[in-house]
């Protein structure tokens, strides 16, 4: 390879790390985020609600959660089917870019299954969500008894 060629590739290599260090600096904002303490502590699920913001220029959008504190979290929405309430499994949860979506009781929810601990109200339990571009956002989620 001649020098003036590995100038260019060494160029565009830099421009594309950048572009993408450009992109990864922009990340959703997570607000309010807090998960229900079910009435009694030995249920086996609970549910965690959030307003997640995109401020950026690029749709973004959740592909699932993980936590340490819970054997399994997926991302649910609960629905209205001739009068009776239903969850199904959310995959994709894509947000543009301005806008926000609403995690609350009644509707879009993070399921969480099997506390490995008993929660205690004030309690910070992080929470990862997953983005469909393979970065991950940890969130501080609060344990509340109601919506804060
Ligand atoms: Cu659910």
């Amino acid at each position: 390879m001649n020098r003036r060629v590995e100038m260019i590739c060494l160029s565009a290599l830099l421009m594309a790390s950048l572009g993408s260090a450009r992109a990864a600096e922009c990340l959703p904002v997570v607000k309010g985020a807090w998960v229900r303490l079910p009435p009694v502590a030995t249920m086996p699920m609970m549910a965690g609600f959030a307003r997640i913001e995109n401020p950026c220029r690029a749709p973004a959008a959740v592909a699932g959660a993980e936590s340490l504190a819970f054997a399994d979290v997926s991302l649910h929405e609960t629905r209205e089917e001739g009068g009776v309430s239903r969850m199904r499994e959310v995959e994709r949860l894509p947000i543009e870019p301005g806008k926000a979506v609403e995690l609350k009781p009644g509707g879009l929810h993070l399921m969480l299954h099997g506390a490995y601990a008993p929660l205690a109200v004030g309690e910070k339990i992080v929470i990862t969500l997953k983005l469909a571009d393979g970065r991950a956002l940890p969130v501080a989620f609060e344990a509340r008894k109601t919506a804060p």
